[in-house]
């Protein structure tokens, strides 16, 4: 990015601008934005606003770098920044009103579809701006969310997103209405009174019955954990920030082939799949990445990943090696406040991820901020690329589940000991097999709870015992 200081048309040398040569101001087809989000989520299923947006990034300091990734991440094509030092957005257009003017200026010379502000917009600025401007903005939040919308592929994250879009659009409209220029709204329907209280009710009624949808899902999404907790299965979450690595992981785990990328909320719906190379019956799950800086409402809307995570026996909470330390701290609190709220402490191991990308002093200095967290178990350096740490975390994993009891059960061949030898390998560990003419003795590791069903399936030669 450079900077443009000695502009000629007034702008000062705190607004960083980047004009584009292929500006299409002029553009006929370019002077109205594209329908607002509020059109779509009317009466039909909104079109997700694809890669093909111009946009200008307004902030207040030079801190853009993560709206920056959230504007790559939606595909939005940045054409300029325009930047006000100063330390509290403005209560009414976030920018100082004299700065405005240059705002508003640059906005039409750019010809951008929207204008993206680097913080939070209240409902009223996003009224006084939109007006002002006569462009669709979008702050960080909507930004968010705009991504999901273009990533959500199954029917929950759908109707999550969806919900979120309605949640978050719903006080915008309130102001466009109670000022009497909805028919205004960039982008937004141009219809008098009668289709404003219409589209209204509309929204209503569509928010009810998505959270009744999104209970049914969610009733489905416990039934189906409840039933793998029935049969013995132990489960493993994959948590953390935003483009943490989780992904990468859960393939290195798993052996799958989920998407990776290097941009955020790749993820948007969980995965589970069998933990690869481990005799026991271990499930792990790739999540929606954690976010920081959004209302409870939102979180509330992603909730059930959130559930299947404080349902898990254990959390794999990742923290990226290669940010900053500032970063890992503010990270690491945002953990704390989202886990610890669901799960105890002891359930959660927190897991340096990317560890090839950081110096042995890196290392240090993050796991000292670890050790400051209120996360109790030590943590372990893994990187998904090199392979490193991988195998201690394998082992970690299938210590943390191994079965309490060790015996030996002699089974006789006939009757019904093919079912029985299917249920010892479906629920226990079979540690070792020895075939003797017409006998089997197994020798495994179980829980207290197995004992009766292996009593009465063979007969039990050696222990049990505590396995140490
Ligand atoms: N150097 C290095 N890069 C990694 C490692 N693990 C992941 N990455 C990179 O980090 C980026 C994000 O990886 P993902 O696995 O998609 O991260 P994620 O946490 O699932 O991201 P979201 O689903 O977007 O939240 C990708 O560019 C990966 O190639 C690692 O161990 N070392
Ligand atoms: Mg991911």
């Amino acid at each position: 990015m450079t900077s443009n200081p000695s502009r000629e048309d007034g702008v000062a040398s705190d607004t960083f601008y980047l004009p584009q040569s292929d500006s299409y101001a002029n553009d006929p087809l370019k002077a109205s934005p594209p329908p607002s989000v509020s059109n779509g989520n009317l009466f039909e299923a909104r079109p997700p606003l694809r890669g093909e947006m111009d946009v200008l990034l307004v902030g207040l300091n030079d801190d853009l770098g993560e709206v920056r990734a959230l504007i790559g991440s939606a595909g939005y094509r940045l054409k300029g920044e325009f930047l006000q030092r100063r330390d509290h957005p403005d209560s009414k257009y976030f920018v100082g009103k004299g700065k405005l003017e240059e705002l508003k200026k640059v906005v039409k010379e750019t010809g951008v579809d929207v204008v993206v502000f680097a913080g939070t917009l209240r409902p009223s600025q996003h009224h006084e701006l939109e007006k002002a401007l006569h462009a669709q903005c979008f702050d960080r939040l909507r930004l968010i969310l705009e991504i999901f919308s273009q990533r959500a592929h199954n029917r929950e994250a759908m109707l999550q997103v969806e919900l979120a879009m309605l949640q978050y659009e719903v006080p915008i409209l309130k102001e466009w209405i109670h000022s009497g220029t909805a028919g205004e709204r960039p982008g937004f329907m141009a219809g008098g009174e009668y289709r404003v209280d219409a589209y209204y009710e509309t929204v209503k009624r569509k928010m009810k019955k998505i959270r009744d949808d999104l209970q049914l899902v969610r009733k489905e999404r416990a039934r189906r954990r409840d039933h793998r907790h029935d049969r013995g299965f132990y489960h493993v979450s994959i948590a953390g920030y935003a483009n943490a690595g989780k992904s990468s992981l859960f393939n290195a785990l798993s052996g799958e082939r989920v998407l990776v990328e290097d941009r955020p909320f790749t993820t948007l719906s969980t995965t589970t799949r069998a933990l690869k190379d481990v005799r026991r019956r271990i499930l792990i799950t790739d999540t929606v990445g954690l976010v920081s800086d959004v209302p409870l409402w939102l979180i509330e809307a992603f909730h059930s990943t959130f559930e299947e995570v404080f349902a898990s026996d254990l959390v794999l909470l990742l923290v990226d090696a290669s940010d900053s330390l500032h970063e890992i701290e503010a990270k690491l609190h945002l953990a704390e406040n989202t886990l610890l709220s669901g799960m105890d402490a002891d359930r959660i191991q927190l897991v340096l991820s990317k560890a090839d990308l950081a110096s042995p002093e890196v290392r240090d200095r993050c796991l000292a901020a670890f050790r400051g967290s209120m996360f109790v178990r030590s943590p372990v350096p893994v990187s998904a690329t090199t392979g490193e740490g991988l195998e201690d975390l394998r082992t970690l994993i299938t210590a943390e589940f191994r079965q309490p009891l060790q015996l030996t059960v002699r089974v006789s061949q006939g009757g019904g000991s093919a079912a029985f030898m299917n249920w010892l390998h479906d629920e226990t560990d079979i540690v070792d097999i020895a075939y003797e003419e017409r006998v089997v003795n197994v020798r495994l590791h179980c829980r207290e709870r197995d004992l009766p069903r292996i009593h009465a399936g063979g007969e039990v030669v050696e222990g049990p015992t505590e396995v140490t």
